[in-house]
């Protein structure tokens, strides 16, 4: 991994998830052709990565279906030189074997890998919708009062020879301070060599609080325990621009999309990835930052390549 020149930023943009639900926004993408057609975009706006959740075509639900996360991937390799970082984080609920095949299926250049368990919490925000779109969602939000998303050491302890064999760089998503501290102890053990590239998600219920204290404080953690990373920062929520302009303050990078926020502004929903995209591009050029081109985010993460890649 080179080092990163300040002047740099790689920005991702997180394009659907599987936390938002169709009725949250008409914006939210689902189909393959709705993915593809938000990546090729995307890319157009300045992201140098997309990191793609897929879901079932005709209701949204989130699923890691094999078949719909190659057509949009080999879809939109032929049109893009976009970094695809392919979600393991799949559905909430779903069993971690059926969210690591799309590893071992792709061989992707990048891909999410959650460092630890919480709880993962979104029932709260049921109260907020009167009436839903499809059947499952409100039982899928619902069901998350009781839910904890598992990484145990003894799967990432597994999950990780399967990244190491496909050439997938891991970026390691971190919801909260003590998971620095499994990473730590997974690069002490032997399981993991730096430099690693770290995710900071804020503002999961379950992890920890959105603040300015709080990834200052996760960047140190980092500096203490891990000393060679880099490092981007992700917030649900409305402090998502606010964060991600702190973390580009900081020498870090971003990360935007509709899997985080739904919104543009204050009561505005985002038509698309691409304006939060635009935005923060907006932000950073007036900080004197320039997004990274897919090939520089490449060089900046020592990734593989396009050309190694099984799709
Ligand atoms: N959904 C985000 C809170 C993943 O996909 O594996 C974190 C995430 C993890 O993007
Ligand atoms: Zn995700």
């Amino acid at each position: 991994m080179k080092k990163q020149s300040n002047s740099k930023a790689i920005i991702t943009a997180a394009l659907t998830g599987a936390i938002h639900t169709p009725t949250m926004s008409p914006y939210l993408p689902i189909t393959p052709q709705q993915l593809i057609d938000e990546i090729i975009a995307v890319h157009e706006a300045g992201a140098a990565v997309a990191h793609l959740h897929v879901r079932e075509p005709k209701t949204g639900y989130p699923i890691s279906d094999q078949a719909i996360f190659r057509e949009v991937a080999t879809e939109v390799k032929k049109r893009c030189d976009i970094i695809l970082c392919t979600s393991t984080g799949g559905r909430l609920g779903e069993p971690v074997e059926k969210r690591g095949e799309v590893v071992s299926n792709l061989k992707p250049e990048l891909a999410s890998f959650n460092m630890g368990s919480i709880n993962f919490a979104l029932f709260h925000i049921v109260n907020k919708y009167q009436e839903w779109k499809y059947e499952w969602e409100k039982k899928y939000l619902e069901g998350t009062e009781d839910l904890i998303f598992p990484h145990t050491f003894k799967t990432m302890r597994q999950f990780l020879p399967i990244f190491n064999e496909m050439g997938t760089k891991p970026e390691f998503e971190i919801y909260d301070v003590g998971m620095i501290n499994n990473l730590a102890f997974l690069i002490e053990a032997g399981y993991v060599k730096k430099p690693v590239w770290l995710q900071f998600v804020m503002g999961v219920l379950g992890g920890i609080h959105p603040s300015v204290e709080n990834l200052i404080f996760l960047h140190e953690t980092a500096r203490k325990v891990i000393g060679d990373f880099k490092f981007s920062t992700c917030v649900a929520g409305r402090a998502q621009f606010p964060l991600c302009t702190q973390s580009l303050i900081m020498g870090g990078n971003a990360r935007v999309g509709l899997e985080d926020n739904l919104y543009l502004e204050k009561g505005v929903l985002a038509k698309s990835n691409a304006q939060q995209v635009a935005k923060i591009i907006r932000i950073a050029r007036e900080l004197g930052i320039e997004p990274a081109t897919p090939q520089e985010a490449r060089e900046i993460l020592g990734l593989k390549g396009l050309d190694k890649v099984n799709f």
